[in-house]
């Protein structure tokens, strides 16, 4: 049985804002002695009472010397970030004041945060379940307005919700088969089988929806690799640049410009791409070209998303037939370039992938690029995360994928006639899994894994 965590009783400190310049910092304290600290550092403060915001001289404790004025609030345990006595100092910004400021704390009893502790704790005192926690690291680290608005629904708990709905009819199918097992000398079981095994497999179609999402949920994070190929020539770099709005990438009119491949973010209606230009695929012997030819492979290899780019006016060439042909179609964009300078042909070739006409001159067809960019990408998605919640987390993923599986365990055990008392620790085991998800009983290392990446001071 995995064991849930001691709450800690020591008191943490750390500055809550970057390094850097700044007008301002702020510095947490929390735990019980927390607000004896800030007697410590602010002994002229008297009377202190929580959720007032005061001016106070911050002095260190043992030398005396006065290191800043700062506005100092108290929240008193349970109403704080974490659950705990806290104490939230703002002072002067820059590299040293806030340094000297928290080495003052630390010199008054505090022990030096580790990242992400002050959520942690917050977690353990039952202020956010593991999802929410979640979230939080990724309103701080997300830099898509996509994975942002995932991440405030996250934080309203729109996952967590559908989570403990899914958990409350789990728990709901034992109970009915409690019921029937208490009856067993009945004629007629008092709940018929089929209601039982109805509302097991409405339960793995509800997850079986929040899981479509995780694929496109993931993607939020890192931003769908979308890798520019062709053959040299092709447009392949002013593309690059005109989907990025700069002119990123080196533009000449003799094939093999591009040697290396060029990597860039990029934001479409805020979902986060991740552009690689690539050298033109072809036969060379230039010994740098080949190896450029060869980490565009490597690249194509990983992509999530693949714009082959041919000129338009002519046919797609063998070459460029076979190549198209290696691609899965959902992930494949046919660009049609330099529309602007030829007329864009029918093409048998074009038959089977999206196909979108483009100049990079004049900006024509760039629009419908996007567009279908974004829709490849993240259609299951698109426009989400409204009602529906999202999946972003392989962590997600994986405890949904162990508690549809238990649960469609649970339904062939019934099938092959397995006893129900017996078929029903499936279900147990598929609770546990939406328990384990939203943290409801979290083992240390899993505690370590989510809480290890944030920074400190959160
Ligand atoms: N008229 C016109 N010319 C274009 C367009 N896009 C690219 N070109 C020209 O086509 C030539 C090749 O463009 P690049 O973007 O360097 O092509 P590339 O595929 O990156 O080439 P390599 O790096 O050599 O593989 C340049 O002379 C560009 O100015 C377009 O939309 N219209
Ligand atoms: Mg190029």
């Amino acid at each position: 049985m995995p064991v849930p965590s001691p709450l800690p009783d020591d008191t943490i400190a750390a500055i809550a804002t970057p390094q850097g310049r700044g007008a301002v910092a702020l510095l947490r304290v929390s735990g019980p002695n927390a607000l004896d600290v800030l007697r410590r550092v602010a002994p002229a403060l008297g009377d202190v009472r929580p959720r007032e915001q005061r001016l106070a001289a911050l002095l260190h404790p043992q030398s005396g010397e006065l290191l800043d004025r700062g506005l100092v609030t108290y929240f008193a345990a349970p109403a704080s970030y974490t659950g705990d006595d806290t104490v939230e100092m703002a002072t002067h910004g820059g590299v040293l004041t806030p340094q000297l400021v928290l080495d003052a704390l630390l010199a008054a009893g505090a022990r030096a945060a580790e990242p992400g502790e002050f959520t942690r704790r917050a977690y353990l005192n039952g202020k956010l379940d593991l999802l929410q926690a979640e979230a939080v690291a990724d309103l701080i680290d997300g830099r898509s307005r996509a994975l942002h608005r995932a991440a405030v629904h996250q934080m309203e708990r729109g996952l967590s919700r559908r989570v403990s709905e899914l958990r409350d009819a789990l728990i709901g199918t034992e109970a009915l088969i409690a019921y029937s097992i208490d009856f067993p000398e009945e004629d007629e079981p008092p709940v018929p089988p089929a209601r039982i095994q109805a509302s097991a497999r409405d339960v793995i179609g509800r997850i079986q929806a929040l899981l479509a999402t995780a694929p496109e949920g993931e993607l939020l994070r890192e931003g769908a690799l979308t890798v520019l190929a062709g053959r040299p020539n092709s447009g392949k770099s002013s593309l690059f640049n005109a989907l990025l709005g700069t002119e990123r990438a080196i533009v000449t009119d003799s094939p093999g410009t591009t040697r290396d491949a060029l990597e860039a973010s990029a934001s479409v209606d805020g979902y986060p791409f991740r552009l690689v230009d690539t050298a033109g695929l072809r036969e060379t012997t230039d010994r740098v070209e080949g190896m450029g030819i060869e980490v565009a492979r490597r690249y194509l290899a990983g992509a999530d998303l693949v714009l082959f780019c041919v000129v338009s006016g002519r046919p797609a060439d063998d070459d460029e037939r076979a190549f198209l042909a290696g691609i899965p179609p959902e992930r494949l964009v046919l660009v049609r370039t330099k529309s602007d300078a030829h007329p864009v042909d029918a093409d048998a070739a074009d038959a089977a992938a999206v196909t979108v006409a483009v100049s990079a001159a004049t900006g024509a067809g760039m629009e419908a690029l996007r567009r279908a960019l974004l829709g490849k990408a993240f259609g299951g998605i698109l426009g989400g995360p409204g009602e529906a919640p999202l999946v972003t987390r392989e962590r997600h993923a994986r405890a949904l994928r162990t508690a549809r599986d238990e649960t469609g365990a649970f339904l062939d055990a019934m099938n092959d006639g397995v006893p129900m008392e017996f078929a029903a620790t499936h279900l147990r085991a598929a609770v546990a899994a939406l328990e384990d998800l939203v943290g409801a009983v979290s083992v240390d290392d899993v505690l370590d894994r989510v809480f290890g990446t944030f920074c400190v001071g959160k």
